[in-house]
């Protein structure tokens, strides 16, 4: 078979700069930052795989979509431009645009959820978990077992395991469980891919309890790619009309612009139901502003619309995850240990295998990402026992069997060359990976802790 390129259909018109530092004024950064990426001055970075939220390079035509913007407070016509593009890619019936994907995951857990309820989901996302906390439910993880294991090469980790849910209606009762919660492509579990067969099989098994189902639909073009390349059926099929199948099959969605929709801030609450809509055009206007803007300038909601169609650009997405999978590749034949199947927006370092020599309770996840932004200034971050956070009730930490460093690959950013440097990096660390000391956390916040926790070395 001929090599298919994933080269990108776009060329570069504009550069940022970047600082190169020392190993020593980066080992300085990092004891300011009490060891946490989070904490590090942008400006000390050289690569920044922090992140894929609201760090891509907007096009040509998002930029001058910037200048339409009419910010207007009531019934700005970029609102309008959002509304028709969010019914025409994704059909849902209602827009409520918000500041970000957080701002819509509050208002639909205060519409949607009963103090005591159950919100079950394909494994929690730490601000989706926390809004359905403060709203009073109690979230459970119902995804398949295969997606807590980082060399399982099912193609859709991200899948639901409908007997899990069952056992939940069958404890809780239906009338405890407002939604399923589910995602495309799942971000804690290293970008994993949903079927559409099982989305299908969630609703066909919810429609007859009378359970919505509510997507967080982040990623959703990057998961259709996963259905198009992996699934029967959906080959020939284009990447818009694989994530508008997606959305026919649910109720409504909560969505950060920030990743696939390219811009740098913005978000929105999608609902079917008129009197969900209603009351929650009605609490945006306590949390996001007027249910018109919901927290955007209207350049924003502009840009945020251009990038939505630029999103499901067949092209586009091709070498988006093909850049995602270069890196995977390189780093596989130098027998990293990472998440396998490679996920949608990144890699993710399985550190319990990196470091073995650390216990969970030493941080080993944010001890290597700390250790890889020394080495090359390659920023990275913790998806483990940090973000996963505290058990409400017993107050104990919560140990994920995945332990993860994420190396998040921005769209549009990056070169091949810079690729290239990280795998270096990674690598080097790698062949020094004994040496790696764990952590202790001297700072918890309460809530979100991963953000601002500080550590110092053990
Ligand atoms: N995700 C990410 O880096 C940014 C915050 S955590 C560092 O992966 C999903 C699946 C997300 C997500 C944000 C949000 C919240 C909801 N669901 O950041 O509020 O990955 O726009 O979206 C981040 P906002």
């Amino acid at each position: 078979m001929p090599k298919h390129s994933w080269a990108e259909p776009f060329k570069i018109k504009m550069v940022e700069l970047l600082k190169m530092t020392t190993p020593q004024q980066r080992k300085k950064a990092l004891q300011q930052a009490g060891y946490n990426t989070f904490l590090l001055k942008s400006e000390d970075v050289y690569i920044d795989l922090l992140t894929d939220s609201g760090t891509s390079a907007m096009s040509d035509q998002q930029w001058a979509g910037m200048m339409l913007g009419d910010e207007a407070y009531a019934g700005s016509k970029n609102f309008y431009r959002l509304e028709e593009v969010v019914k025409k890619y994704y059909g849902f019936k209602h827009l409520i645009p918000t500041h970000q994907g957080r701002g819509a995951e509050n208002i639909l857990s205060q519409i949607m959820i009963k103090k005591g309820d159950v919100v079950p989901g394909n494994m929690y996302f730490t601000t989706t978990r926390l809004h359905q906390e403060l709203a009073g439910a109690t979230f459970y993880d119902v995804i398949i077992d295969e997606a807590h294991d980082s060399s399982n090469l099912h193609p859709f980790k991200g899948n639901i395991d409908i007997n899990k849910l069952d056992k939940l209606v069958k404890k809780f009762g239906a009338n405890k469980i407002p939604y399923v919660c589910v995602a495309t492509t799942v971000n804690m579990a290293g970008g994993q891919p949903i079927s559409m067969a099982n989305i299908k099989e969630l609703r066909k098994y919810t429609a007859k309890l009378g359970i919505k189902v509510m997507l967080d639909m982040t990623r959703i073009a990057e998961n259709a790619y996963f259905i198009q390349q992996r699934e029967e059926g959906y080959k020939r099929k284009s990447i818009a009309t694989i994530v508008k199948e997606i959305c026919s099959l649910t109720d409504g969605a909560t969505f950060s612009g920030k990743k696939d929709a390219l811009v740098n801030i913005g978000g929105f609450l999608a609902l079917n139901d008129d009197k969900k809509f209603e009351e929650a055009s009605n609490l945006v206007v306590v949390y996001e502003g007027l249910h018109t803007y919901g927290g955007l300038a209207g350049r924003d909601m502009e840009a945020m619309a251009t990038g939505i169609i630029e999103s499901v650009n067949d092209d586009h997405i091709r070498a988006r995850i093909g850049q995602v999978l270069y890196l995977g590749d390189k780093l596989n034949e130098m027998n990293i240990p990472i998440v396998n199947p490679v996920g949608g927006h990144g890699i993710f370092i399985d550190a319990k295998k990196f470091l073995p020599h650390l216990k969970q309770t030493q941080f080993p996840a944010q001890a290597l990402a700390a250790e890889i932004y020394e080495d090359s200034g390659v920023r990275t971050m913790e998806r483990g026992i940090v973000s996963a956070g505290r058990n409400k009730k017993t107050g104990d930490h919560y140990y994920p069997e995945l332990e993860l460093v994420r190396l998040t690959i921005p769209r549009r950013v990056y070169t091949q060359a810079h690729m290239d440097v990280i795998s270096e990096s990674i690598e080097r660390v790698y062949k020094n990976r004994e040496k790696i000391k764990g952590l202790e956390m001297i700072y918890e916040p309460t809530y979100l802790r991963f953000f601002q926790a500080r550590f110092k070395k053990r």
